[in-house]
């Protein structure tokens, strides 16, 4: 059975989980990370040694990096949900998602999330965040211009491109920032809300990962 190792509140394992609850594979996952620990031992080094989660145990085959594990698994067992159909649209699948992990990870999760939530208000970088908060919001708007005649990324059915950017919406439409008006994103963020999957993995309270004085 796959296994996954990773702790419910890491937004990395939240997208894995998504995932793998989308695609309806059978799994089990352990906590690790954080306060669970784990990813110190020896044993988890050998299947992951720069020791963060996720990491998945999937048969013979050990991966880590959350858009590579999503990628791995649609591709093996997605053809009839989350992989688009044929290599043109999985190639545009993998650009969004590529843009999810280099355009809007680092501004929205590296500098906002970890300033405002896991750094106290007197150690911030106001002015990193404030920059960050304003680059989220152009960049959104590149997908809300997508979105405004379809329902998902790739067209009408929730793909794997989806997943990248729509794991990251739950902290953007809560965190206590200023946002553009962005209303086909948002569309697309409360149709994502109303996936079973989104809700139990993705919206999981992360005030659990508050710091004091955050
Ligand atoms: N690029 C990696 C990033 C993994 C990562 O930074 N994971 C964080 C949680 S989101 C982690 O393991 N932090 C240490 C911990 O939880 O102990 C991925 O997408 O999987």
């Amino acid at each position: 059975m796959l296994k996954v190792w990773g702790r419910t509140t890491s937004v990395n394992v939240q997208k894995v989980m998504w995932a793998v609850t989308e695609l309806g594979i059978p799994h089990e996952r352990i906590d690790a990370g954080g306060a669970f620990g784990v990813v110190d031992k020896p044993e988890y080094a050998a299947l992951n040694p720069n020791r963060l989660v996720p990491t998945i145990q999937d048969g013979d085959v050990t991966l880590w990096e959350s858009a590579a594990i999503v990628r791995y698994l649609t591709r093996k067992y997605g053809a009839a949900s989350l992989l688009p159909k044929g290599e043109p649209q999985i190639a545009v699948a993998d650009q969004w998602m590529t843009w999810a992990d280099t355009t809007l990870y680092p501004a929205l999760i590296s500098t906002i999330f970890m300033g405002l939530i896991r750094t106290p208000a007197a150690e911030r970088n106001q002015q990193a965040i404030e920059t960050a908060i304003q680059r989220v919001g152009e960049k959104l708007a590149i997908l809300d211009g997508l979105l405004m005649n379809r329902p998902y990324i790739m067209g009408d059915a929730l793909t794997m491109a989806d997943i990248s950017s729509g794991a990251l919406m739950y902290r953007y439409f809560t965190l206590p920032i200023a946002r553009p008006g962005l209303p086909n994103v948002e569309s697309w963020y409360k149709r994502l809300a109303g996936r079973p999957a989104y809700k139990t993995h993705v919206m999981v309270d992360y005030n659990l990962l508050r710091v004091a004085g955050a």
